[in-house]
């Protein structure tokens, strides 16, 4: 089945007790058992529950995976993938991500016994040259958040299984309509299903896919063993935003790339990242890896003057100035004082990332309107 079939089909029947067409939302924490022992499946709600199965069976299908494991948000399922690890093990983590997947693993994972080591990915040797004997995981995210820089997720892999280590990919930036990790030989690919998957900005999910027996067994195990579960409600709309996701994402990227290349030409802008860029040092790999290029853009202002950058950001109409991306409605923020801003500024500055970078999270507005409204905005400096 094609991607776009599998997204509105795959795991999905009709629900067995009544033929309802649409998953119902199982808002029960509990199920009777006949006798001990004895029921049809389901036990506790922490454990199992039928509306989040089958978001599972679904999204295991879209990563071409076998099991997927949802989570109450993409940092719980991020907590679960640490959990894996002991004491004295160290992650090797690409240089730019979330500030918040940085903040857990260095101020929760830190306190712990755990080290995490924040390196350039963008050349895959570079990899292989940062590995120690501790190394028992790589944390890869491409595009990354938010300078959209690209891994290449099949070169680092391959030196991470010939040292026996552990790899996962944040592929929020991305969604499984773009890119899917397994299939480049990534052992689980981690979703904040708050972004693309859910796509409408009205709920925090997060959700982890692997294709190993082993390692599917051991997250299900942490999944309940800990609890970070999502419940009903959420699964039933991350469901419902998935069977647009290949439509949503499509008329995202096309509007990035026609904002991306408005913001290169305009007299204003200085730096524009985008991986759909010839220029692009990732371009190729990102051809290579990714169905299209994705809806984030990031930009700096020539005069780079923060009081230029938050004029811009306070005055779009269309665009909302708000942390998180993937909704339908386009969003701009400004990392270094939101999403990023529990990384160091010195760390941040290291991988270009300005104290006036300007994110965009392009939605599927009409492109003609977005361009009218950027334009009116950066008109005003
Ligand atoms: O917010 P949550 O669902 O817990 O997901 C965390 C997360 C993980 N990985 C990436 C790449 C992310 O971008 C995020 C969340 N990011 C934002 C809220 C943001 O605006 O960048």
């Amino acid at each position: 089945m094609k991607f776009a079939t599998r997204a509105i089909h795959a795991g999905i029947e009709p629900d067995p007790s009544t033929g309802a067409v649409m998953t119902p939302i199982y808002q029960t924490s509990t199920y009777a058992q006949t006798s001990p022992g004895e029921h049809k499946g389901y036990e506790y709600a922490r454990t199992q529950n039928p509306t989040r199965s089958v978001l599972e069976k679904n999204l295991a299908a879209l990563e071409n995976g076998t099991d997927a494991i949802c989570f109450s948000s993409g940092l719980a399922a991020q907590d679960a993938v640490i959990k894996l690890l002991s004491a004295g093990d160290e992650v090797l983590a690409v240089n730019d991500l979330y500030g918040g997947s940085y903040r857990q693993m260095v101020r929760v994972w830190g306190q712990w016994g755990l080290k995490s080591r924040f390196i350039d990915m963008y050349t895959a040797a570079n990899v292989e040259n940062e590995i120690s004997p501790a190394t028992k995981l790589i944390w890869i995210e491409t595009p990354t958040n938010p300078m959209l820089n690209i891994v290449d997720i099949a070169a680092v892999c391959a030196i991470a299984r010939k040292h026996g280590i552990l790899t996962c990919v944040d592929n929020t930036f991305a969604s499984p309509y773009l890119q899917n990790p397994l299939d480049l030989g990534a052992d689980i690919v981690l979703h904040s299903a708050t972004k693309y998957i859910g796509g409408h900005s009205d709920v925090v999910h997060g959700a982890l896919i692997v294709k190993d027996a082993g390692l599917a067994q051991r997250l299900h195990f942490l999944q309940n063993a800990c609890g970070a579960v999502p419940g009903p409600q959420d699964c039933f709309l991350i469901l419902r935003g998935i069977k647009t996701l290949h439509l949503r994402v499509q008329r995202a990227c096309e509007n990035a790339a026609v904002i991306a290349q408005y913001l290169a030409e305009h007299p204003k802008v200085g730096k524009v990242y985008w991986p759909g860029f010839p220029m692009h040092p990732g371009h190729e790999i990102a051809k290579k890896q990714m169905r299209m290029f994705g809806g984030m853009v990031a930009f700096d202002l020539k005069s780079n003057s923060l009081e230029d950058a938050t004029k811009v950001m306070s005055s779009t109409e269309l665009f909302t100035l708000a942390e998180s991306l993937g909704g339908v409605e386009s969003l701009i923020g400004h990392p270094a004082s939101m999403t990023h801003a529990s990384i160091p500024r010195e760390d941040r500055l290291k991988v270009g990332l300005t104290d006036t970078l300007i994110r965009l999270s392009v939605g599927v507005e009409d492109v003609e309107d977005l361009l009218e409204d950027l334009d009116n905005a950066l008109s005003g400096i």
